[in-house]
Protein backbone atom coordinates (compact mmCIF):
# COMPACT_ATOMS: atom_id res chain seq x y z
CA UNK A 1 0.00 0.00 0.00
CA UNK A 2 2.39 2.71 -1.33
CA UNK A 3 -0.31 5.64 -1.65
CA UNK A 4 -2.14 7.42 1.22
CA UNK A 5 -4.50 8.81 -0.93
CA UNK A 6 -7.01 7.88 -3.87
CA UNK A 7 -6.88 9.83 -7.12
CA UNK A 8 -9.86 12.01 -6.36
CA UNK A 9 -7.85 13.15 -3.02
CA UNK A 10 -10.59 10.86 -0.69
CA UNK A 11 -8.51 9.87 2.20
CA UNK A 12 -7.62 5.98 1.88
CA UNK A 13 -9.29 3.85 3.84
CA UNK A 14 -10.22 0.26 4.70
CA UNK A 15 -14.14 1.43 3.93
CA UNK A 16 -14.06 2.83 1.08
CA UNK A 17 -10.73 0.92 -0.64
CA UNK A 18 -13.42 -1.66 -1.98
CA UNK A 19 -17.16 -0.87 -2.52
CA UNK A 20 -20.66 -2.77 -2.93
CA UNK A 21 -22.11 -5.41 -0.77
CA UNK A 22 -20.05 -7.85 -2.92
CA UNK A 23 -17.01 -6.97 -1.62
CA UNK A 24 -18.03 -7.55 1.99
CA UNK A 25 -19.51 -10.65 1.70
CA UNK A 26 -15.94 -11.57 0.22
CA UNK A 27 -13.70 -9.73 2.03
CA UNK A 28 -10.92 -11.32 4.42
CA UNK A 29 -9.59 -7.74 5.76
CA UNK A 30 -9.77 -8.50 9.66
CA UNK A 31 -11.24 -5.22 10.53
CA UNK A 32 -14.14 -5.61 7.79
CA UNK A 33 -14.72 -9.18 9.55
CA UNK A 34 -14.93 -7.27 12.67
CA UNK A 35 -17.58 -5.04 11.43
CA UNK A 36 -19.74 -8.00 9.71
CA UNK A 37 -19.87 -9.70 13.58
CA UNK A 38 -20.87 -6.67 15.06
CA UNK A 39 -23.73 -6.19 12.20
CA UNK A 40 -24.89 -9.99 13.29
CA UNK A 41 -24.66 -10.10 17.18
CA UNK A 42 -26.53 -6.45 17.66
CA UNK A 43 -29.06 -7.91 15.37
CA UNK A 44 -28.96 -11.10 17.90
CA UNK A 45 -29.13 -8.84 20.83
CA UNK A 46 -32.24 -7.18 19.64
CA UNK A 47 -34.02 -10.57 19.24
CA UNK A 48 -32.54 -11.93 22.42
CA UNK A 49 -33.52 -8.62 24.12
CA UNK A 50 -36.78 -8.72 23.07
CA UNK A 51 -37.35 -12.25 24.14
CA UNK A 52 -35.99 -11.26 27.64
CA UNK A 53 -38.54 -8.26 27.89
CA UNK A 54 -41.42 -10.78 26.84
CA UNK A 55 -40.38 -13.53 29.95
CA UNK A 56 -39.53 -10.16 32.18
CA UNK A 57 -43.32 -9.22 31.02
CA UNK A 58 -44.97 -12.32 32.09
CA UNK A 59 -43.49 -12.08 35.64
CA UNK A 60 -45.06 -8.58 36.42
CA UNK A 61 -47.56 -10.51 38.04
CA UNK A 62 -48.64 -14.10 39.43
CA UNK A 63 -50.52 -16.09 36.88
CA UNK A 64 -51.44 -15.86 33.22
CA UNK A 65 -50.58 -12.02 32.12
CA UNK A 66 -49.22 -12.49 28.10
CA UNK A 67 -48.65 -16.53 27.35
CA UNK A 68 -49.44 -19.97 28.86
CA UNK A 69 -46.06 -21.73 30.77
CA UNK A 70 -45.40 -23.77 27.58
CA UNK A 71 -44.51 -20.63 25.44
CA UNK A 72 -43.05 -19.16 28.05
CA UNK A 73 -40.80 -21.90 28.84
CA UNK A 74 -39.94 -21.50 24.64
CA UNK A 75 -39.15 -17.76 25.09
CA UNK A 76 -36.97 -18.83 28.36
CA UNK A 77 -34.72 -20.61 26.53
CA UNK A 78 -34.31 -18.79 23.35
CA UNK A 79 -33.41 -15.77 25.38
CA UNK A 80 -30.87 -17.73 26.78
CA UNK A 81 -29.62 -19.61 24.01
CA UNK A 82 -29.02 -16.54 22.05
CA UNK A 83 -27.75 -14.16 24.87
CA UNK A 84 -25.02 -17.03 25.60
CA UNK A 85 -24.00 -18.95 22.57
CA UNK A 86 -24.69 -15.69 19.75
CA UNK A 87 -24.18 -12.67 21.82
CA UNK A 88 -22.04 -12.85 25.07
CA UNK A 89 -19.89 -15.70 24.19
CA UNK A 90 -18.95 -14.44 20.50
CA UNK A 91 -18.89 -10.25 21.40
CA UNK A 92 -16.03 -9.06 22.36
CA UNK A 93 -13.70 -11.58 20.86
CA UNK A 94 -15.01 -12.25 17.23
CA UNK A 95 -16.23 -8.26 17.43
CA UNK A 96 -13.28 -5.95 18.88
CA UNK A 97 -10.65 -8.83 18.77
CA UNK A 98 -10.97 -9.55 15.64
CA UNK A 99 -10.78 -5.59 14.56
CA UNK A 100 -8.06 -4.98 16.51
CA UNK A 101 -5.82 -7.99 17.97
CA UNK A 102 -3.88 -7.67 14.84
CA UNK A 103 -3.36 -4.24 14.55
CA UNK A 104 -2.42 -4.00 18.42
CA UNK A 105 -0.04 -6.79 17.57
CA UNK A 106 1.41 -4.31 14.68
CA UNK A 107 0.49 -7.24 11.82
CA UNK A 108 -1.55 -6.55 8.52
CA UNK A 109 -3.87 -9.03 9.39
CA UNK A 110 -4.78 -12.16 11.42
CA UNK A 111 -2.54 -15.00 10.33
CA UNK A 112 -5.37 -16.84 8.26
CA UNK A 113 -7.20 -14.44 6.84
CA UNK A 114 -9.86 -16.85 4.24
CA UNK A 115 -10.33 -19.07 7.73
CA UNK A 116 -11.43 -15.93 9.67
CA UNK A 117 -14.20 -15.13 6.93
CA UNK A 118 -15.34 -18.90 6.96
CA UNK A 119 -15.57 -18.62 10.58
CA UNK A 120 -18.09 -15.95 10.12
CA UNK A 121 -20.18 -18.09 7.71
CA UNK A 122 -19.99 -21.05 10.14
CA UNK A 123 -20.92 -18.84 12.75
CA UNK A 124 -23.63 -17.36 10.43
CA UNK A 125 -25.35 -20.99 9.94
CA UNK A 126 -25.02 -22.31 13.11
CA UNK A 127 -27.02 -19.12 14.47
CA UNK A 128 -29.50 -19.33 11.68
CA UNK A 129 -29.82 -23.22 12.23
CA UNK A 130 -30.72 -22.51 16.24
CA UNK A 131 -33.22 -19.87 15.63
CA UNK A 132 -34.93 -21.88 13.13
CA UNK A 133 -35.78 -24.17 16.06
CA UNK A 134 -38.51 -21.52 16.27
CA UNK A 135 -40.03 -22.86 13.16
CA UNK A 136 -39.98 -26.48 14.22
CA UNK A 137 -42.13 -26.01 17.66
CA UNK A 138 -39.44 -24.45 19.28
CA UNK A 139 -37.59 -25.43 22.31
CA UNK A 140 -38.08 -25.61 26.29
CA UNK A 141 -35.29 -27.19 28.09
CA UNK A 142 -33.69 -23.79 29.37
CA UNK A 143 -30.02 -23.16 27.49
CA UNK A 144 -28.40 -26.11 29.06
CA UNK A 145 -30.56 -28.76 27.58
CA UNK A 146 -30.33 -30.85 30.73
CA UNK A 147 -31.25 -34.76 30.04
CA UNK A 148 -33.44 -36.84 30.13
CA UNK A 149 -35.76 -33.98 29.44
CA UNK A 150 -34.19 -32.76 26.22
CA UNK A 151 -34.18 -36.46 25.18
CA UNK A 152 -37.73 -36.67 25.58
CA UNK A 153 -39.26 -33.11 24.70
CA UNK A 154 -41.03 -32.37 21.25
CA UNK A 155 -40.10 -29.58 19.31
CA UNK A 156 -36.80 -28.42 17.97
CA UNK A 157 -33.82 -29.56 20.06
CA UNK A 158 -32.04 -31.26 17.22
CA UNK A 159 -31.97 -28.22 15.51
CA UNK A 160 -30.84 -25.67 17.99
CA UNK A 161 -27.99 -28.24 19.21
CA UNK A 162 -26.78 -28.53 15.93
CA UNK A 163 -26.95 -24.92 16.10
CA UNK A 164 -24.66 -24.25 19.09
CA UNK A 165 -22.50 -27.50 17.91
CA UNK A 166 -21.88 -25.53 14.44
CA UNK A 167 -21.28 -22.11 15.87
CA UNK A 168 -18.88 -24.01 18.51
CA UNK A 169 -16.86 -24.88 15.66
CA UNK A 170 -16.49 -21.08 14.69
CA UNK A 171 -15.49 -20.42 17.87
CA UNK A 172 -12.96 -22.70 17.47
CA UNK A 173 -11.30 -21.14 14.61
CA UNK A 174 -11.48 -18.08 15.68
CA UNK A 175 -9.41 -19.25 18.54
CA UNK A 176 -6.85 -20.80 16.38
CA UNK A 177 -6.75 -17.87 14.32
CA UNK A 178 -5.71 -15.66 17.39
CA UNK A 179 -2.83 -18.15 19.04
CA UNK A 180 -1.28 -18.09 15.62
CA UNK A 181 -1.16 -14.65 14.65
CA UNK A 182 -0.40 -13.76 18.65
CA UNK A 183 2.87 -16.30 17.95
CA UNK A 184 3.49 -15.83 14.20
CA UNK A 185 2.66 -12.07 13.18
CA UNK A 186 3.86 -10.00 16.03
CA UNK A 187 6.05 -6.52 14.89
CA UNK A 188 9.65 -6.54 15.53
CA UNK A 189 10.59 -5.82 19.24
CA UNK A 190 7.39 -6.60 20.33
CA UNK A 191 7.87 -9.50 22.35
CA UNK A 192 5.17 -11.26 25.22
CA UNK A 193 5.87 -9.04 27.77
CA UNK A 194 4.94 -5.98 25.20
CA UNK A 195 1.79 -6.93 23.84
CA UNK A 196 -1.33 -5.04 25.40
CA UNK A 197 -3.44 -6.44 28.16
CA UNK A 198 -6.43 -6.70 25.73
CA UNK A 199 -4.40 -9.15 23.77
CA UNK A 200 -3.12 -11.50 26.53
CA UNK A 201 -6.76 -11.31 27.69
CA UNK A 202 -7.56 -12.72 24.50
CA UNK A 203 -4.82 -14.94 23.95
CA UNK A 204 -5.83 -16.48 27.40
CA UNK A 205 -9.16 -17.00 25.59
CA UNK A 206 -8.60 -18.38 22.63
CA UNK A 207 -6.80 -21.36 24.75
CA UNK A 208 -10.12 -21.91 26.31
CA UNK A 209 -12.02 -21.55 23.01
CA UNK A 210 -9.98 -24.55 21.84
CA UNK A 211 -9.37 -26.59 24.11
CA UNK A 212 -13.42 -26.41 26.02
CA UNK A 213 -15.41 -25.97 23.01
CA UNK A 214 -14.52 -29.42 21.51
CA UNK A 215 -15.74 -31.25 24.97
CA UNK A 216 -19.51 -29.39 24.10
CA UNK A 217 -19.22 -30.45 20.39
CA UNK A 218 -18.67 -34.35 21.37
CA UNK A 219 -21.93 -33.74 24.50
CA UNK A 220 -24.63 -31.80 21.82
CA UNK A 221 -23.42 -35.06 19.27
CA UNK A 222 -24.05 -37.68 21.80
CA UNK A 223 -27.16 -35.72 22.63
CA UNK A 224 -27.87 -35.78 19.24
CA UNK A 225 -27.57 -39.63 18.64
CA UNK A 226 -29.18 -40.32 21.78
CA UNK A 227 -32.42 -38.22 20.63
CA UNK A 228 -32.45 -39.76 16.65
CA UNK A 229 -30.95 -42.97 17.34
CA UNK A 230 -31.74 -43.98 20.84
CA UNK A 231 -28.35 -44.80 21.58
CA UNK A 232 -28.39 -45.15 25.62
CA UNK A 233 -25.76 -42.39 27.37
CA UNK A 234 -27.76 -40.21 29.14
CA UNK A 235 -31.21 -41.24 29.76
CA UNK A 236 -31.83 -43.92 32.33
CA UNK A 237 -34.62 -45.18 30.53
CA UNK A 238 -32.12 -46.53 27.69
CA UNK A 239 -30.15 -47.71 30.40
CA UNK A 240 -27.96 -43.97 30.71
CA UNK A 241 -26.94 -41.94 33.50
CA UNK A 242 -28.39 -37.80 33.17
CA UNK A 243 -25.88 -36.78 35.62
CA UNK A 244 -22.75 -37.98 33.02
CA UNK A 245 -24.59 -34.97 31.06
CA UNK A 246 -24.34 -32.67 33.65
CA UNK A 247 -20.63 -32.80 34.22
CA UNK A 248 -19.90 -32.78 30.09
CA UNK A 249 -22.36 -29.81 29.66
CA UNK A 250 -20.33 -28.05 32.45
CA UNK A 251 -16.85 -29.36 32.12
CA UNK A 252 -17.46 -26.31 28.46
CA UNK A 253 -19.57 -24.32 30.24
CA UNK A 254 -17.91 -23.23 33.46
CA UNK A 255 -14.19 -22.22 31.19
CA UNK A 256 -16.93 -20.81 28.73
CA UNK A 257 -18.05 -18.26 31.30
CA UNK A 258 -14.41 -17.37 31.28
CA UNK A 259 -14.52 -17.41 27.67
CA UNK A 260 -16.80 -14.60 28.21
CA UNK A 261 -15.60 -12.36 31.28
CA UNK A 262 -11.75 -12.33 29.97
CA UNK A 263 -12.26 -10.48 26.66
CA UNK A 264 -14.00 -8.45 29.03
CA UNK A 265 -11.18 -7.85 31.51
CA UNK A 266 -9.13 -7.41 28.79
CA UNK A 267 -11.35 -4.13 27.39
CA UNK A 268 -11.28 -3.18 30.96
CA UNK A 269 -7.36 -2.87 31.56
CA UNK A 270 -7.72 -0.40 28.29
CA UNK A 271 -9.54 1.60 29.44
CA UNK A 272 -8.70 1.80 32.71
CA UNK A 273 -5.10 3.07 31.76
CA UNK A 274 -6.00 5.22 28.88
CA UNK A 275 -8.30 7.21 31.09
CA UNK A 276 -6.44 7.40 33.72
CA UNK A 277 -3.40 8.62 31.96
CA UNK A 278 -0.88 6.44 33.88
CA UNK A 279 1.49 3.07 33.02
CA UNK A 280 -1.22 0.22 34.26
CA UNK A 281 -0.10 -1.19 37.72
CA UNK A 282 1.07 -4.40 37.76
CA UNK A 283 1.35 -5.58 34.13
CA UNK A 284 2.76 -8.98 34.68
CA UNK A 285 0.41 -10.12 37.61
CA UNK A 286 -2.50 -8.63 34.77
CA UNK A 287 -1.24 -10.85 32.47
CA UNK A 288 -0.47 -14.00 34.16
CA UNK A 289 -3.25 -13.78 36.53
CA UNK A 290 -5.15 -14.29 32.65
CA UNK A 291 -3.41 -17.30 31.86
CA UNK A 292 -4.25 -18.61 35.90
CA UNK A 293 -7.65 -17.88 35.20
CA UNK A 294 -8.13 -19.99 32.19
CA UNK A 295 -6.09 -22.71 33.75
CA UNK A 296 -7.91 -22.87 36.95
CA UNK A 297 -11.19 -22.78 35.08
CA UNK A 298 -11.43 -25.94 34.29
CA UNK A 299 -10.70 -27.63 37.63
CA UNK A 300 -14.38 -26.06 38.92
CA UNK A 301 -17.11 -27.66 36.81
CA UNK A 302 -18.59 -29.69 40.11
CA UNK A 303 -20.33 -26.38 41.50
CA UNK A 304 -22.66 -26.41 39.21
CA UNK A 305 -23.49 -30.16 40.55
CA UNK A 306 -23.42 -29.64 44.23
CA UNK A 307 -26.86 -31.03 44.80
CA UNK A 308 -26.85 -33.74 41.74
CA UNK A 309 -25.72 -36.66 43.64
CA UNK A 310 -22.38 -35.83 43.40
CA UNK A 311 -20.21 -37.64 46.47
CA UNK A 312 -19.65 -34.99 49.59
CA UNK A 313 -15.52 -35.43 48.82
CA UNK A 314 -16.22 -34.19 45.33
CA UNK A 315 -18.22 -31.48 46.69
CA UNK A 316 -16.03 -30.27 49.73
CA UNK A 317 -12.57 -30.16 46.87
CA UNK A 318 -14.82 -28.63 44.04
CA UNK A 319 -16.14 -26.01 46.72
CA UNK A 320 -12.14 -25.27 47.35
CA UNK A 321 -11.00 -25.09 44.11
CA UNK A 322 -14.38 -23.18 42.65
CA UNK A 323 -13.17 -20.01 45.81
CA UNK A 324 -9.15 -20.27 44.35
CA UNK A 325 -10.58 -18.87 41.40
CA UNK A 326 -11.27 -15.25 43.04
CA UNK A 327 -8.20 -14.70 43.41
CA UNK A 328 -6.27 -14.46 40.13
CA UNK A 329 -9.98 -12.30 39.39
CA UNK A 330 -8.97 -10.22 42.72
CA UNK A 331 -5.63 -9.71 41.41
CA UNK A 332 -7.36 -7.82 38.43
CA UNK A 333 -8.96 -6.05 40.25
CA UNK A 334 -6.54 -4.87 42.57
CA UNK A 335 -4.37 -3.53 39.71
CA UNK A 336 -6.92 -1.45 37.95
CA UNK A 337 -7.83 0.28 40.81
CA UNK A 338 -4.18 0.81 41.61
CA UNK A 339 -3.94 2.52 38.24
CA UNK A 340 -6.52 4.91 38.76
CA UNK A 341 -4.93 5.62 42.34
CA UNK A 342 -3.55 9.01 41.68
CA UNK A 343 -4.23 8.43 38.34
CA UNK A 344 -5.85 11.72 36.40
CA UNK A 345 -9.04 9.75 35.74
CA UNK A 346 -11.10 11.02 33.13
CA UNK A 347 -14.62 9.84 32.97
CA UNK A 348 -15.58 9.92 29.60
CA UNK A 349 -17.88 7.37 28.26
CA UNK A 350 -16.10 4.42 28.25
CA UNK A 351 -14.83 5.36 31.67
CA UNK A 352 -18.04 5.18 33.20
CA UNK A 353 -18.75 1.75 31.13
CA UNK A 354 -15.54 0.23 33.06
CA UNK A 355 -16.44 1.88 36.31
CA UNK A 356 -19.85 0.13 35.67
CA UNK A 357 -18.08 -3.32 35.18
CA UNK A 358 -15.61 -2.43 38.34
CA UNK A 359 -18.31 -2.06 40.83
CA UNK A 360 -21.21 -4.97 38.90
CA UNK A 361 -18.83 -7.62 38.47
CA UNK A 362 -17.20 -7.72 41.75
CA UNK A 363 -20.91 -8.25 43.23
CA UNK A 364 -21.31 -10.78 40.69
CA UNK A 365 -18.21 -12.27 41.91
CA UNK A 366 -18.60 -12.27 45.27
CA UNK A 367 -21.79 -14.03 44.95
CA UNK A 368 -20.08 -16.33 42.79
CA UNK A 369 -18.45 -17.19 46.05
CA UNK A 370 -21.24 -17.51 48.14
CA UNK A 371 -22.68 -19.65 45.71
CA UNK A 372 -19.81 -21.74 45.28
CA UNK A 373 -19.75 -22.53 49.16
CA UNK A 374 -20.63 -26.03 49.72
CA UNK A 375 -23.83 -25.20 52.54
CA UNK A 376 -25.05 -21.86 51.26
CA UNK A 377 -25.47 -23.41 47.21
CA UNK A 378 -27.95 -26.07 49.10
CA UNK A 379 -29.99 -23.31 49.76
CA UNK A 380 -29.23 -21.24 46.51
CA UNK A 381 -29.33 -23.78 44.17
CA UNK A 382 -31.88 -23.20 41.73
CA UNK A 383 -32.58 -20.19 42.89
CA UNK A 384 -33.33 -16.17 41.70
CA UNK A 385 -29.98 -15.94 43.47
CA UNK A 386 -28.20 -17.82 40.74
CA UNK A 387 -29.96 -16.04 37.98
CA UNK A 388 -28.89 -12.62 39.88
CA UNK A 389 -25.67 -13.87 40.26
CA UNK A 390 -24.86 -14.43 36.77
CA UNK A 391 -26.58 -11.37 35.22
CA UNK A 392 -24.38 -9.23 37.34
CA UNK A 393 -21.44 -11.21 35.99
CA UNK A 394 -22.86 -11.30 32.38
CA UNK A 395 -24.08 -7.87 32.14
CA UNK A 396 -23.25 -6.16 34.58
CA UNK A 397 -19.91 -7.43 33.75
CA UNK A 398 -19.24 -8.79 29.89
CA UNK A 399 -21.94 -6.44 28.56
CA UNK A 400 -20.56 -3.08 30.49
CA UNK A 401 -17.45 -3.92 29.70
CA UNK A 402 -18.25 -4.30 25.91
CA UNK A 403 -20.46 -1.62 25.39
CA UNK A 404 -17.61 0.59 27.38
CA UNK A 405 -15.26 -0.86 24.52
CA UNK A 406 -17.20 0.13 21.58
CA UNK A 407 -17.76 3.24 22.44
CA UNK A 408 -13.83 3.55 22.93
CA UNK A 409 -12.76 2.07 19.81
CA UNK A 410 -15.91 4.05 17.82
CA UNK A 411 -13.59 6.47 16.60
CA UNK A 412 -11.17 4.50 15.35
CA UNK A 413 -13.24 2.30 13.64
CA UNK A 414 -16.06 4.89 11.90
CA UNK A 415 -13.63 7.86 12.10
CA UNK A 416 -16.54 9.86 13.87
CA UNK A 417 -17.28 10.38 17.41
CA UNK A 418 -20.62 9.46 19.00
CA UNK A 419 -22.51 12.45 21.14
CA UNK A 420 -20.62 12.27 24.46
CA UNK A 421 -23.97 13.02 26.56
CA UNK A 422 -25.78 9.88 24.65
CA UNK A 423 -23.36 8.10 25.45
CA UNK A 424 -23.31 9.17 29.18
CA UNK A 425 -27.41 8.99 28.85
CA UNK A 426 -27.10 5.72 27.83
CA UNK A 427 -24.68 4.91 30.58
CA UNK A 428 -26.82 5.92 33.22
CA UNK A 429 -30.20 3.58 32.15
CA UNK A 430 -28.42 0.74 31.47
CA UNK A 431 -26.85 1.20 34.72
CA UNK A 432 -29.74 2.13 37.04
CA UNK A 433 -31.80 -0.17 35.04
CA UNK A 434 -29.80 -3.20 35.46
CA UNK A 435 -29.15 -2.71 39.14
CA UNK A 436 -33.69 -2.07 39.84
CA UNK A 437 -33.99 -5.72 37.51
CA UNK A 438 -31.61 -7.32 39.02
CA UNK A 439 -31.11 -6.66 42.86
CA UNK A 440 -34.42 -7.48 43.67
CA UNK A 441 -33.62 -11.05 41.98
CA UNK A 442 -30.67 -12.01 45.14
CA UNK A 443 -34.08 -10.93 47.36
CA UNK A 444 -36.28 -13.25 45.65
CA UNK A 445 -33.64 -15.87 45.31
CA UNK A 446 -32.93 -15.43 49.60
CA UNK A 447 -36.88 -16.14 50.24
CA UNK A 448 -36.93 -18.98 48.03
CA UNK A 449 -38.00 -18.25 44.50
CA UNK A 450 -36.77 -21.24 42.51
CA UNK A 451 -35.95 -19.82 38.89
CA UNK A 452 -37.41 -20.70 35.59
CA UNK A 453 -40.89 -20.66 36.77
CA UNK A 454 -43.59 -19.19 35.18
CA UNK A 455 -45.38 -18.78 37.95
CA UNK A 456 -45.00 -17.53 41.93
CA UNK A 457 -46.35 -16.79 45.53
CA UNK A 458 -48.17 -13.46 45.98
CA UNK A 459 -45.70 -13.16 48.43
CA UNK A 460 -42.99 -12.42 45.64
CA UNK A 461 -45.32 -10.30 43.72
CA UNK A 462 -43.76 -6.57 44.45
CA UNK A 463 -40.39 -7.58 43.88
CA UNK A 464 -40.86 -9.12 40.47
CA UNK A 465 -42.65 -6.09 39.60
CA UNK A 466 -39.67 -4.23 40.72
CA UNK A 467 -37.37 -6.29 38.35
CA UNK A 468 -39.63 -6.03 35.13
CA UNK A 469 -40.06 -1.83 35.09
CA UNK A 470 -36.31 -2.37 35.54
CA UNK A 471 -35.77 -4.36 32.23
CA UNK A 472 -37.84 -1.53 30.49
CA UNK A 473 -35.12 1.29 32.07
CA UNK A 474 -32.29 -1.08 30.39
CA UNK A 475 -33.92 -1.47 27.63
CA UNK A 476 -34.48 2.64 27.09
CA UNK A 477 -30.58 2.62 27.57
CA UNK A 478 -29.57 0.26 25.26
CA UNK A 479 -31.96 2.12 22.61
CA UNK A 480 -30.38 5.55 23.41
CA UNK A 481 -26.59 3.98 22.87
CA UNK A 482 -27.90 2.64 19.54
CA UNK A 483 -29.42 6.07 18.82
CA UNK A 484 -26.00 7.70 19.94
CA UNK A 485 -23.68 5.36 17.37
CA UNK A 486 -26.52 5.83 14.60
CA UNK A 487 -26.52 9.61 15.05
CA UNK A 488 -22.60 9.41 15.34
CA UNK A 489 -22.33 7.72 11.73
CA UNK A 490 -24.65 10.18 10.42
CA UNK A 491 -23.57 13.51 11.74
CA UNK A 492 -21.04 12.70 14.23
CA UNK A 493 -18.41 15.08 14.40
CA UNK A 494 -15.50 14.04 12.60
CA UNK A 495 -13.11 11.84 15.14
CA UNK A 496 -9.36 12.88 15.14
CA UNK A 497 -6.67 9.91 14.97
CA UNK A 498 -6.08 9.54 18.93
CA UNK A 499 -9.09 11.32 20.63
CA UNK A 500 -8.92 9.36 24.13
CA UNK A 501 -4.96 9.73 23.88
CA UNK A 502 -4.62 6.09 24.30
CA UNK A 503 -0.64 4.81 23.81
CA UNK A 504 -1.52 1.33 22.04
CA UNK A 505 -0.71 0.56 18.35
CA UNK A 506 -4.54 1.18 17.08
CA UNK A 507 -4.26 4.59 18.35
CA UNK A 508 -0.90 5.64 15.81
CA UNK A 509 -1.96 3.46 12.60
CA UNK A 510 -1.34 4.97 8.74
CA UNK A 511 -4.62 6.56 7.85
CA UNK A 512 -6.75 9.42 9.20
CA UNK A 513 -8.71 8.85 11.30
CA UNK A 514 -9.17 5.63 10.02
CA UNK A 515 -6.43 2.53 9.33
CA UNK A 516 -5.90 2.06 5.80
CA UNK A 517 -6.40 -1.36 4.34
CA UNK A 518 -3.17 -3.13 5.52
CA UNK A 519 -3.36 -1.37 8.84
CA UNK A 520 0.23 0.07 8.67
CA UNK A 521 2.22 0.58 5.35
CA UNK A 522 5.42 0.03 7.31
CA UNK A 523 5.32 -2.28 10.01
CA UNK A 524 6.04 -0.55 13.64
CA UNK A 525 9.08 -1.41 15.46
CA UNK A 526 8.54 -1.51 18.90
CA UNK A 527 10.39 -0.38 21.44
CA UNK A 528 8.80 -0.31 24.04
CA UNK A 529 5.63 -1.53 26.59
CA UNK A 530 2.51 -0.51 25.64
CA UNK A 531 1.72 1.87 28.48
CA UNK A 532 4.34 4.22 28.42
CA UNK A 533 2.29 7.23 30.34
CA UNK A 534 4.97 9.61 31.72
C1 LIG B 1 -16.58 -14.79 35.60
C2 LIG B 1 -17.74 -14.76 35.09
C3 LIG B 1 -18.85 -15.66 35.49
C4 LIG B 1 -19.88 -15.97 34.68
C5 LIG B 1 -20.09 -15.46 33.26
C6 LIG B 1 -20.75 -16.86 35.41
C7 LIG B 1 -21.91 -17.41 34.90
C8 LIG B 1 -22.71 -18.28 35.55
C9 LIG B 1 -23.89 -18.86 35.02
C10 LIG B 1 -24.41 -18.66 33.61
C11 LIG B 1 -24.45 -19.63 35.96
C12 LIG B 1 -25.78 -20.35 35.88
C13 LIG B 1 -25.69 -21.57 35.17
C14 LIG B 1 -27.03 -22.20 34.95
O1 LIG B 1 -27.76 -21.77 34.05
O2 LIG B 1 -27.34 -23.17 35.68
C15 LIG B 1 -23.58 -19.58 37.10
C16 LIG B 1 -23.77 -20.28 38.28
C17 LIG B 1 -22.80 -20.40 39.28
N1 LIG B 1 -21.66 -19.64 39.40
FE1 LIG B 1 -20.98 -18.31 38.07
N2 LIG B 1 -20.22 -17.07 36.64
C18 LIG B 1 -19.06 -16.35 36.73
C19 LIG B 1 -18.22 -16.27 37.81
C20 LIG B 1 -18.32 -17.05 38.94
C21 LIG B 1 -17.38 -17.05 40.02
C22 LIG B 1 -16.16 -16.13 40.13
C23 LIG B 1 -17.80 -17.99 40.89
C24 LIG B 1 -17.19 -18.40 42.19
C25 LIG B 1 -15.98 -18.10 42.56
C26 LIG B 1 -19.02 -18.57 40.37
C27 LIG B 1 -19.77 -19.55 40.97
C28 LIG B 1 -20.97 -20.06 40.51
C29 LIG B 1 -21.69 -21.13 41.11
C30 LIG B 1 -21.27 -21.90 42.37
C31 LIG B 1 -22.84 -21.34 40.34
C32 LIG B 1 -23.90 -22.41 40.55
C33 LIG B 1 -25.03 -21.97 41.33
C34 LIG B 1 -26.11 -23.01 41.39
O3 LIG B 1 -26.69 -23.35 40.33
O4 LIG B 1 -26.36 -23.51 42.50
N3 LIG B 1 -19.31 -17.98 39.19
N4 LIG B 1 -22.53 -18.73 36.84
CU1 LIG C 1 -19.28 -22.41 36.91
Amino acid sequence: MSQAHTAGGENHNYLNHEKGLWSWLTTVDHKRIGLMYFIAIALFFLVGGIFALLVRFELIAPGKTLVDAGTYNKFMTLHGAIMVFMVIIPGIPAFLGNFFLPIMVGAKDVAFPRLNLTSWYVFMLGAILAVLSLTMGGVDTGWTFYTPYSIRTSGGVVIMVVGAFVMGMSSILTGLNFIVTVHKLRAPGMTMMRIPLFVWALYSTAIIQMLATPVLGITLLLLIAERVLGVGIFDPKLGGDPVLFQHFFWFYSHPAVYIMVLPAMGVISELVTTFSRKTIFGYTAIAYSSLAIAAVSFFVWGHHMFVSSQSDFAGIMFSIITVFVGVPTAIKVFNWVATMYKGSVRLDSPMLYALGFLFLFSIGGVTGIMLATLGMNVHFHDTYFVVAHFHYVMVGGVLMAFMGGIFYWFPKMFGKMCHEGMARISWAFIFIGFNVTFFPQFILGAMGMPRRYYDYIPEYHSLNQISTIGSWIIGTGFLIALIAMIHALIAGEKASKNPWGGKTLEWYTDGDPLPIHENFKEIPVITAGPYEYR
